[in-house]
């Protein structure tokens, strides 16, 4: 393993949030499109084009992603004990003042109940939703990067927090889940040297291993319903598979592109892991970009899947391989790197 000094700690915090900030502002635009081959060579004359120093365009803004990870980092500089009444409130105000962000019509019913009960128990609206299953949305993933940040040492504190700040507005058993096998990627992503290639197969094995206990311990799951080692095996195989070939559909079909996190955050660690070499049709030498642009060409749910691929490669990479022109796009940059000195600052 790495030895990772507070220097380069600090440009990974950067570039972990910073990455999860740019995927969102970048995927936004072709949420829920198909993309075709055209598509395709359009995204990539986009990146060319943000690439470069003389670019105009309206600034690129943020979705419910963001915003949502705004008030999870806000809560741990703030009161980094970790207060859960304050998240939901920070939520809440967040989405009242802002509420046209993209937000899912779940957490907006959940946010409406929590506001009306003066928010007696954080936890009960969500619990609520769906006949009492809960919402298995990615709501829960997308926002999880400020808490793997700060709880990186911390595997008990990590899954402690990522649970309850996840059943805030989640309480599916497949939210929850998705959300810390985020947090464990991004903190596999932390202890890696941006200047050696990535071993897939460790990697991938380390994340098969941590989910075998989180599902193991879960009192409902039957043996053979693991469903996030399930698409971890799955991740592992196209993989492996011939990297000429055009695999997008067979990532689409086995891992998903939709705003479910089963469907999404194994796709969002693909996405990340392919990408660390070339991509036929994605003509780059810069392996963030790489993985981003990666990640939206898959179509769905792209702010969501390339905001959490985003994080993941400026987790591995740090801020260094962000590229300046293209991050200066994005609406909220330079507050988001403050964020991420705020939240190496209280460690
Ligand atoms: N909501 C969106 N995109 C929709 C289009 C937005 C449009 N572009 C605009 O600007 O208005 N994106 C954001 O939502 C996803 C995260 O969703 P989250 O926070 O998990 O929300 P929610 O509401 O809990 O779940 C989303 C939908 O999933 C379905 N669903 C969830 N659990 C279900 C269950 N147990 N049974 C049946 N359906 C369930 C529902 O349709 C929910 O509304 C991200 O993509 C973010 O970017
Ligand atoms: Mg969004
Ligand atoms: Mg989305």
């Amino acid at each position: 393993m790495a030895k990772i000094d507070n220097i380069l700690l600090k440009s990974k915090f950067r570039g972990c949030m910073l990455g999860a900030l740019l995927g969102d502002c970048l995927g936004a635009p072709f949420e829920g499109e198909t993309m075709t081959a055209g598509g395709k060579l359009i995204l990539q004359k986009y990146f060319d084009k943000l690439e470069g120093p003389y670019f105009r365009a309206p600034i690129k803004t943020y979705t419910d992603d963001t915003a949502m990870t705004k008030s999870v980092a806000k809560s741990l500089i703030d009161k980094p004990a970790m207060d859960f009444k304050f998240l939901a409130k920070l939520f809440v105000k967040e989405y009242f003042s802002e509420p046209k962000r993209g937000y899912g019509q779940n957490v907006i019913d959940v946010f409406a109940k929590l506001r009306r009960s003066k928010f007696e128990d954080v936890f009960k609206p969500a619990k609520e939703q769906f006949g009492g299953i809960g919402s298995y949305g990615n709501g829960g993933a997308m926002r999880v990067s400020p808490l793997a940040l700060y709880f990186h040492n911390n595997n008990e504190g990590a899954i402690d927090a990522v649970t309850k700040a996840t059943q805030i507005t989640h309480t599916h058993k497949d939210a929850i889940n998705g959300a810390l096998l985020q947090t464990m990627a991004i903190q596999q992503c932390l202890k890696l040297d941006p200047v050696e290639k990535i071993n897939l197969q460790e990697f991938t094995d380390s994340l098969i291993e941590k989910m075998k206990k989180i599902e193991t311990n879960e009192e409902d799951f039957e043996d053979d319903e693991k469903p996030y080692q399930v698409k971890l095996i799955y991740l592992q195989q196209i993989l492996k598979s011939n990297a000429d070939c055009d695999v997008d559909d067979d990532v689409i079909r086995l891992l998903g592109n939709d705003i479910s996190a089963l469907g999404s955050v194994p796709t969002a660690i693909y996405c990340f892991l392919r990408a660390q070499k070339d991509i036929p049709g994605i003509r780059t030498d810069n392996k963030f970009r790489r993985c981003v642009q990666y990640a939206i060409s898959l179509g769905g749910d792209t702010d969501t899947i390339a905001s959490m691929t985003g994080s993941l490669a400026g987790a591995y990479l740090g801020e260094e391989y962000i590229n300046e022109h293209i991050i200066k796009h994005c609406e909220y940059q330079k507050e988001m790197l403050e964020v991420a000195d705020n939240l190496f600052a209280v460690l």
